[in-house]
């Protein structure tokens, strides 16, 4: 394995950044995970975007051009061999003192690993996965804008260790409003009659960049996509559910706090947004 770290490419054993480097000292930083299919990077543009967006935020000035990036990216998984797998693209704020100022750290570190990923197993995209909602909220906006892909992920680690914690291998989080924001790690989505329902980003969501593909797979579909407030009746008592993530892709949901979610199998709505979504995948991306 190759790791890219700013420029230059390491072997897995010496790919290393500083003890002094805000992203592990605070969290300072942001990232993207990216998949690859047969070939090809899918929606790299989106991610670079989002990744330059976050850094915005964060008032961080990343060192190399979106081109740049992109060729990066592509030039790492070349060197990998990857034809199908998965892409971490972290920037940190880089090496600094032991104070919080990043205006004291030197330069953002540029890191890139191409390597394969742990798949949910095919039979749960076939029967579908039970959720549970968690008690830990959402970070409100004003505080850490969960819109932010940063570094800092302790809210979300603390919702999965709790649906963990409840036998189930994802959470929905709600906001401090009561509203469904997301899951730990996916955007979630309803389905109610020609409905396809998924919170506004304004609720405490990830733009999902799976989310926005799967919306508009809904609406070539005939579906009616809108982003109103969610709440837990809401989910309950919805035709289908699902979530959606680059790494999970789109993933049936069956029950919610064991209230079973329409016939209780993956809906024909999401099986037919599973197949689209497939399809997508086979065709679209930057070349390898
Ligand atoms: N919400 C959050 C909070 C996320 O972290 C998504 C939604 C889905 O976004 P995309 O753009 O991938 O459709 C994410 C995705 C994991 C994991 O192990 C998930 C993410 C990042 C790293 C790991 O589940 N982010």
């Amino acid at each position: 394995m190759k790791i890219y770290i700013d420029g230059k490419y390491y072997a897995k054993a010496n790919a290393k950044i500083s003890v002094f480097d805000h992203g592990l000292l605070y969290g300072d930083g942001v990232f993207e995970g990216i998949r690859a299919y047969h070939g090809r990077v899918f929606k790299l543009r989106e991610h670079v975007e989002r990744l330059f967006c976050s850094a915005k935020a964060i008032l961080l000035d990343i060192p190399m051009t979106r081109e740049e990036i992109t060729r990066a990216v592509l030039d790492t998984c070349r060197r990998n061999r990857i034809r199908d797998g998965y892409v971490r693209l972290v920037v940190t704020r880089g090496v600094g003192t032991l104070g919080l100022d990043p205006k004291r750290c030197e330069r953002p570190s540029i890191i890139i690993i191409a390597g394969t990923i742990q798949l949910y197993p095919e039979e749960l995209y076939k029967k579908g996965m039970p959720l549970v909602t968690v008690a830990t909220t959402r970070n409100i906006s004003n505080a850490l804008n969960p819109a932010i892909k940063s570094l800092n992920y302790l809210n979300n680690i603390l919702a999965k260790i709790e649906a963990s914690n409840a036998g189930c291998q994802e959470g929905i989080m709600m906001n401090s409003e009561g509203f469904v924001a997301e899951c730990t790690g996916d955007n979630i989505f309803i389905v109610k009659g020609k409905q396809l329902l998924t919170p506004p980003l304004s609720a405490g969501a990830l733009y999902g960049i799976t989310r926005g593909v799967v919306m508009d797979l809904a609406r070539l579909q005939g579906l009616e996509v809108g982003e109103p407030n969610l709440t837990r009746y809401d989910l309950y008592n919805a035709d289908e559910c699902f979530i959606t993530g680059t790494a999970a892709e789109v993933v049936p949901i069956i029950s919610i706090d064991a209230r079973v979610i329409g016939t209780g199998k993956p809906g024909s709505a999401t099986r037919k947004l599973i197949a689209a979504y497939h399809a997508l995948t086979k065709t679209e991306g930057e070349a390898i």
